[in-house]
């Protein structure tokens, strides 16, 4: 099935194009070397309310350019004009259902060399229908032999395309071993996180979730977890998780913009818990849910109404 069968317009350096139309050349930088940062967003469609939210739309355009800025890719648009330009995307396509969004900021053409201070910078958002992206009911995963790239190696805080040959190799690991998800150690062998996600244990009532040093990515639906945990009255606390910590933790489960909020039910051939999704992960996916559907009005300003 083409790339382009359910879009029409994808965004590209200040205007929309057909989707066929938004190709780059073999040369491009970014294609070579990684030289890239992006984001990845959803977008609901409430059927209830005949509109599309999309969640925490400006929390990630804002990690879109502080991560260009760590990369060291000098970027021609302002915060606004991102989001300005993900909305008209997303209009332009007349989308009703729910969706994935995925802008680029990457290093474009003009020379193979490593310095990217002469090359310019292009930038493409893209959207498209999504489901889920990991087994809503709960995922085996396993802790795999890659450890996540140190942060005095690659800065992981930014959500940048090279970095992730490291989840690729991970997951990829994972699942030639009948696993669903990978996690990570970090350099110092304490848990970091999934391959494109964040990780959460649960013990004895208390959430755990490790910190930044652990070479993690700043998810921003860990930060919607921590926030409506601690609503929901659970004390969060950010530290450093050991590996066998996973295999007696009462619940565990993974974060992120893709994967939402997904139950393990299993790490390395030990059950978790009962080996179906936790009291209280079940409790955390229900709020997410009505709080992404903007059905929780104290959380409405995480939402940005498309129609
Ligand atoms: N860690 C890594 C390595 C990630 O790639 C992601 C997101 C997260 C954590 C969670 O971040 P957030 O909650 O801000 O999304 N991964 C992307 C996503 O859209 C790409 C996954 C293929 O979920």
């Amino acid at each position: 099935m083409s790339v382009c069968s359910k879009i029409r317009y994808v965004w590209i350096d200040g205007g929309l194009v057909e989707c066929e139309r938004a190709s780059v050349h073999v040369l491009t930088h970014a294609l070579h070397y990684g030289t890239a940062v992006f984001e990845g967003i959803r977008g609901y469609w409430s059927e209830r309310a005949k509109n599309l939210y999309v969640f925490r739309l400006e929390d990630h355009m804002k990690r879109l350019v502080n991560s260009a800025k760590i990369i060291g890719l000098r970027l021609n648009y302002s915060l606004e004009d991102l989001i300005g330009a993900v909305i008209r995307t997303i209009r332009a396509n007349e989308f009703q259902e729910n969706i994935y969004i995925r802008p680029i900021v990457f290093a474009g053409e003009g020379s193979i060399s490593l310095d990217i201070s002469k090359i310019p910078t292009r930038v493409s958002i893209a959207a498209f229908p999504f489901g889920h992206y990991l087994k809503p009911k709960g995922v085996r995963v396993k802790v795999v032999s890659w450890r996540r790239v140190p942060n005095y190696s690659m800065p992981v805080i930014a959500k940048a395309s090279g970095i992730y040959l490291n989840s690729v190799l991970a997951l990829s690991e994972a699942i030639s071993s009948g696993y669903d998800e990978a996690i990570l150690l970090d350099w110092r062998g304490y848990v970091s996180e999934g391959s494109g996600e964040n990780v959460f244990i649960v013990r004895k009532g208390t959430i755990y979730t490790p910190p930044i040093y652990a070479s993690i990515l700043e998810g921003i639906t860990r930060d919607t977890v921590i926030r409506i945990s601690r609503d929901l009255g659970y004390g969060v606390v950010e530290r450093d998780i050991a590996r066998e910590e996973l295999y007696i933790a009462d619940e565990i489960f993974i974060s992120g913009t893709a994967a939402e909020i997904t139950p393990v039910i299993e790490v390395d051939g030990r059950t978790i818990g009962t080996g179906s999704p936790g009291p209280l992960t079940e409790r955390i996916i229900e709020y997410y849910k009505k709080i992404v559907y903007n059905e929780v009005p104290r959380y409405s300003e995480w939402i940005t109404q498309i129609y």
